[in-house]
């Protein structure tokens, strides 16, 4: 399985919250060093949909690395599993340079607890927000891609209903560590119109299924299939440089763009089946 690992910048916590102390340390640190920055790194299928995203989600419970990468001298966060898997990957195949000086070794820099990432800033590639914020997801699998996951509300059913959630039960949130501001001035974003479905193809399955939590698991599957299928075969971009262009066609190029701009590197991991037997 190919991966597209999007760079989400770490931003100075803004909020005093006390559970960002490490954080707070760990960019300091990297400051002082001279260090690119700090990165949580999500694994999508979708990098033509960044233009939507409204958050980052991590699974509170889940335990987080920040990992140095020596080939673009930055640190990057996610679960210890994926960046073992990046450990022993070319950064760049045709110079012959890979993500770190040792094949399969990687340093670990400080550990996270997915609830000492909730609520930090954020500045995401090709998003449409200046700043977004890290919030809870409880259906993270920390056994698949790296355990960070980014949110478009407009195209992916999950995303959507875990937003709606953290809006409409600020008790929820506030379970979390999650304020209002966090969550309340991040609409969805149409990027991708498709015939039949709008242009938030996410937001029109969940009210045509009646889908209102987690707990419709079996209309949420069938909400993602169809938007993923539709959206590949018969969505057009409504946003960016190839507004017009159907994603079929838009998806290898902004990939690719994105790549060149340091914004995202490719991440490989076995099938699932085989992810699952080692997990
Ligand atoms: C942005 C995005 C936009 C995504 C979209 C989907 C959609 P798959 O097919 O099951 O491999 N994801 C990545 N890692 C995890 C994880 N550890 N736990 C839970 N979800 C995860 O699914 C890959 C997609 O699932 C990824 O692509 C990511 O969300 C999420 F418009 O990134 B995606 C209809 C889906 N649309």
């Amino acid at each position: 399985q190919e991966y597209v690992l999007i760079k989400l910048k770490v931003l100075a916590p803004d909020h005093g919250q006390d559970r960002h102390a490490k954080m707070d340390a760990l960019l300091k640190r990297v400051e002082n060093e001279g260090k690119k920055g700090v990165f949580l790194v999500p694994a999508t299928l979708r990098p033509e949909t960044m233009y939507g995203q409204t958050n980052c989600f991590v699974l509170p419970t889940g335990e987080y690395g920040a990992y140095y990468i020596d080939a673009t001298d930055e640190v990057f966060i996610m679960s210890a599993r994926s960046a073992r898997g990046l450990s022993c990957q070319a950064y760049n195949a045709a110079s012959d340079i890979y993500f770190t000086k040792e094949f399969g070794k990687i340093e670990c820099l400080e550990t996270f607890s997915g609830d000492e990432l909730l609520g930090l800033p954020l500045k995401a590639p090709n998003a449409t927000y200046e700043k977004v914020y890290t919030l809870p997801l409880l259906t993270i699998s920390m056994g698949k891609g790296t355990g960070v996951v980014t949110s478009v509300p407009s195209d992916a059913p999950d995303d959507y209903v875990a937003l709606k959630a953290l809006k409409d039960k600020p008790d929820f949130a506030a379970k979390y560590g999650i304020t209002p501001d966090m969550v309340d001035p991040f609409e969805v974003v149409p990027i991708i119109s498709i015939e039949g479905y709008g242009d938030a193809s996410a937001v029109f399955m969940c009210e045509k299924l009646g889908i209102t939590s987690f707990n419709d698991k079996v209309k949420l599957a069938q909400a993602k299939d169809e938007t993923y299928l539709k959206g590949f075969t018969s969505g057009v971009m409504t946003v960016g440089p190839y507004a017009g262009k159907k994603v079929s066609e838009a998806k290898p190029l902004i990939k690719e763009e994105m790549i060149a701009a340091n914004q995202a590197h490719l991440y490989f991991e076995p099938e699932s089946k085989v992810v699952s037997r080692t997990n």
